[in-house]
């Protein structure tokens, strides 16, 4: 409570506020970030409030992105939604502003921040911005339809369809509130879970490449030419990471992505945690679901045998 008086204080001091989530964003990002956007801007009509980072195709049915010039930075409060750790903020000039607030529910493996609010009970960041925007009401602030579209589809995003663990009755209890306000829910599930033709023949690739351990490992490598038969970028490839979790035997499983420079993995997994694996790879997240870089495939069979001793 006393953490949310303090960023509510910040808000309203502030005339300028910019608002960062991590690089590759997912809904998550876009829909804590934009959420607390257009909440404050809502409310607080004369502020200046922007949204800054790289605008991603894929979400554009959620939101684009605002142009930032430099100097705007100066005389701004910041506050970075979804983001762990600082390499992982889009847009460096976060650190260019009066004061940053972080607002995240990944495990704090990176203390940063004039005011700091990390829950990672929480399912998503989107879950609690909905939080802050309800103590907000108490104060007289008011949630909107694009607000609560933004929140859901991020609440969403994050729990698989609140599928996964991390879905708590608070996260239905919020949930059930958000349907309330004006939004094709129906819409927005079609935006975020359609898949184009080149995608739906790569998903079959991959389960025909289909390779379990038998300690339940899983790993995929998608090399670049792979990418270039099947017409599709890395990037697009994130939508095909849940594909192994409701194959039989299966603990955790690793994708491997060959980028212009480097190999992206994506790690998940059913119980063993997996996020310290990622973070001896240049990465890190959830304890079920992780990302790391590996910068070959000799790397990559190397990560996959730390799979391998972690689960058995
Ligand atoms: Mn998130």
């Amino acid at each position: 409570m006393e953490l949310l008086t303090a960023i509510l204080k910040k808000i309203e001091h502030y005339q300028t506020i910019i608002i960062h989530r991590h690089v590759r964003p997912d809904p998550d990002a876009f829909g804590s970030q934009v959420g607390l956007a257009k909440f404050i801007q809502a409310n607080f009509p004369d502020k200046a409030v922007y949204c800054t980072g790289e605008d991603e195709s894929s979400l554009n049915f959620l939101a684009k992105m605002d142009q930032v010039d430099d100097r705007t930075f100066t005389e701004a409060l910041a506050i970075v939604c979804d983001t762990a750790n600082r390499p992982r903020i889009d847009d460096t000039r976060y650190q260019s502003a009066q004061e940053v607030i972080k607002i995240d529910h990944h495990p704090e493996v990176d203390v940063y921040g004039n005011i700091s609010w990390v829950d990672t009970n929480a399912s998503s960041t989107s879950e609690m911005i909905f939080q802050f925007i309800d103590y907000s009401r108490n104060q007289g602030l008011d949630l909107t339809d694009e607000v609560a579209r933004l929140l859901y589809a991020g609440i969403v995003g994050d729990t698989g369809r609140f599928l996964y663990p991390s879905t708590t009755e608070q996260t239905f209890h919020i949930a059930a509130q958000l349907i309330q306000y004006q939004f094709d829910r129906t819409q927005l599930y079609h935006d975020m879970y359609r898949i184009s033709i080149p995608i739906a023949r790569l998903k079959g690739y991959l389960l025909e490449q289909l390779n379990v351990s038998e300690s339940g490992v899983c790993a995929v490598k998608l090399s670049k030419d792979i990418l270039e038969r099947y017409q599709v970028t890395p990037d697009q490839t994130s939508m095909l990471v849940g594909l192994y979790g409701d194959i039989e035997g299966i603990k955790c499983w690793a994708m491997f992505v060959e980028d212009e420079e480097s190999i992206r993995v994506r790690l998940r997994s059913k119980g063993p945690v997996i996020n310290q694996v990622a973070a001896r790879y240049n990465g890190g997240g959830h304890p079920l679901a992780s990302g790391a870089t590996v910068y070959s495939w000799e790397e990559a069979d190397q990560l996959i045998d730390a799979l391998e001793e972690l689960v058995n």
